[in-house]
């Protein structure tokens, strides 16, 4: 199912729908969107120190935060996004790039953002952030067409500076995948520190890869494979007392409403790109609890 839809979209997508780009000076375009190459330049110079200084696992405290699950290319949806929302943070829970129409375009904006408002943006780690996935679902293809083959080792090693997790409020755990085996609390994946451009700790590996299952108390083998896991109610519940928090936000898997609630509203899985068939949305924490929104309705 996932992997069928990776692949679909790993060959329909790279480069808009015509391909190719048409380069005429420093202008690469694709489709009706273009960037040029120093604009990519200076975003990818900018963000880096920014998000260096960030910890691995980031302690964010605001009145209010708006969720932002999976993108992969939908620019709409992160434009949206950043100019609809103008109270409270803003937290983009990964996979920036891959399969998507426009994936150079969101990973620009996203870092031009975050450098722009430190503060209110934040990004965090989701498994396509690695070379290796690059290189399968598109954007290693993407960027080479577009910039030229030795770009590509700007973004790697942009993904090396991009921080694993957040805690909001000191009651909401938001990580890309979920929990991981091997690790009783979000400290205890904090310590493990940022990664390289591929991840290689098998604990942070997971916590960006894991899914929740209702029918698995623990843990148990993934669809996906690999080293992934999926965790069930008792590994969450265990994590969570551990950590001193009462929910985990994560995104991962296109959900049919672009939002849904599991064990009992202990978690939620946020999904927020289009191309998916499912409505986007994304999870809003606020003094009220947790509610969400549609990306169109916003
Ligand atoms: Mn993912």
């Amino acid at each position: 199912m996932v992997g069928d839809l990776e692949t679909s979209y790993a060959l329909l997508y790279g480069c808009g729908e015509s391909g190719y780009p048409e380069i005429s000076g420093d202008h690469v375009s694709c489709g009706v969107l273009s960037l040029s190459l120093s604009r990519v330049k200076r975003a990818l110079e900018d963000a880096a120190p920014v998000l260096s200084a960030e910890s691995s696992i980031l302690e964010i405290d605001a009145r209010g935060a708006v969720i932002v699950g999976d993108t992969h290319g939908d620019l709409e949806t992160t434009e949206r996004v950043l100019d609809r929302i103008s109270r409270g943070v803003i937290v983009f829970l990964g996979d920036f790039v891959d399969r998507g129409p426009y994936q150079l375009e969101n990973i620009v904006r996203l870092l031009e953002a975050k450098a722009g408002e430190p503060g209110r943006v934040f990004l965090v780690r989701g498994n396509h952030e690695s070379r290796e996935m690059n290189m399968y679902y598109g954007f290693y293809d993407v960027v080479s067409r577009r910039l030229g083959s030795g770009f590509y080792g700007l973004f790697g090693r942009l993904y090396s500076t991009l921080p694993i997790g957040a805690v909001f409020s000191r009651s909401t755990i938001l990580l890309h995948g979920g929990v991981p085996e091997g690790a009783s609390s979000i400290g205890e994946v904090a310590s493990r520190g940022k990664q390289g451009e591929d991840v290689e700790d098998p604990v942070v590996f997971q916590a960006l890869w894991n899914d929740p299952r209702e029918w698995v108390e623990e843990f148990g083998p993934s669809p996906r494979g690999g080293f992934a896991r999926v965790f069930g109610r008792r590994a969450l519940e265990r994590f969570l007392e551990a950590s001193g928090c009462e929910r985990l936000v994560r995104a991962h898997e296109p959900v049919e409403n672009g939002v849904e609630a599991l064990f009992r509203g202990r978690l939620y899985t946020v999904f927020s790109c289009r191309f998916y068939g499912i409505r986007p949305a994304v999870v809003e924490i606020g003094a009220g609890g947790v509610s969400f929104s549609y990306v169109d309705d916003l």
